[in-house]
């Protein structure tokens, strides 16, 4: 493989240290203002200190549709999918294009423990304690470009080892797509792990995109290309039902879905007796994340 990269920096090499300082500086004062643990702690926690669902909940009523579409298909499939060795090609509007092995790419890394409420479109949430490194740490290391505007993400698509792609759901590979702001914003990571063990196939081994205040199916699992762009790219969901899925896809409690509510979300776990909660404005990471939409209308662009 051309261009492969080959690690032989450190951390500090890969983030200047003031920018990555700056980072953790501003997750520090996320953590005040909200009140929370201390340093001991994970870097984030959920809003309102919710519970972590347990790993059999995270790892058991997933969506991953080239595996299938019920809750339960990504459990009973996902295992097929082969994710050693494992590549990420970084293109586009960066100063080192290539594939990045996965190896290299953990190496590189700072790897926490973020603890993220995840809320799916589907008017579920769930509290998922992951481990990953933050999405800004690698496109650093490949340099993004100064007409970079956006950052394109694509999963791998192997019809042999993904049942559920014989079937044309989604236009394959699974597309999305985030604002360069957005994907720089620390709180967007890449997760590698849950309850610190590798992340399961169903939940998008051996790495997928979390973007806390975004509806859950921005968070594109099992990545295996990232492109730095200057123009809006296309995402999945959009493709398939323009009317219902936007490109910014932010929670947002006060706009419907054209067939549901948003208003509140089902938590998962507890069994019969799930309850529902009011769901909150950008997923209750409103102090950390609404200036990226200042003067933007959060009702039409959704
Ligand atoms: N490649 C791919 N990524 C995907 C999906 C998918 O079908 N394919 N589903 C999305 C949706 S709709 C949700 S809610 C989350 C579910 O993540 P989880 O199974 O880890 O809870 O993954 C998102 N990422
Ligand atoms: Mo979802």
């Amino acid at each position: 493989m051309a261009n492969r990269w080959i690690n032989d920096r450190t951390d500090r090499d890969v983030t200047p240290e003031r920018i990555f300082l700056n980072r953790r500086q501003i997750m520090g004062g996320a953590l005040a203002g909200a009140g929370l643990a201390g340093l001991a702690g994970p870097a984030v926690a959920a809003p309102e200190g919710l519970e972590p669902n347990s790993f059999e909940d995270i790892t058991s009523y997933n969506n991953y549709y080239e595996f299938g579409t019920g809750k339960d298909d990504p459990a009973r499939y996902a295992d097929a999918l082969t994710t050693r060795p494992w590549a990420v090609r970084i293109d586009g509007l960066v100063d080192k294009p290539g594939e990045y092995a996965f190896e290299d790419i953990m190496k590189a890394m700072t790897i926490e423990e973020r603890i993220y409420k995840f809320r799916c479109v589907e008017a579920w949430s769930m509290v998922v304690p992951w481990n990953g490194f933050e999405l800004a740490d690698l496109l650093d290391l490949a340099g993004v470009q100064n007409g970079a505007r956006y950052v394109a993400f694509e999963t791998v698509l192997r019809p042999e080892e993904m049942p559920g792609v014989a079937y044309p759901v989604l236009d394959w590979p699974y597309v999305e797509g985030l604002r360069l702001d957005e994907a720089m914003h620390p709180l967007t990571i890449m997760a590698t792990g849950i309850y610190g063990r590798d992340i399961p196939n169903q939940n998008g081994a051996p790495l997928r995109l979390v973007v806390p205040w975004k509806y859950g199916f921005k968070s594109i699992k099992s990545v295996v290309r990232i492109t730095l762009t200057d123009k809006e790219p296309p995402t999945s969901w959009n493709r398939a039902n323009p009317r219902e899925y936007g490109f910014y896809s932010n929670v947002n409690p006060q706009v419907d879905h054209p067939r549901w509510s948003q208003s509140t979300e089902r938590q998962i776990g507890g069994g019969l007796f799930s309850r529902r909660i009011p769901t909150l404005m950008l997923n209750g990471y409103q102090d950390e994340v609404a200036d990226l939409y200042t003067g933007m209308d959060l009702r039409k662009n959704i």
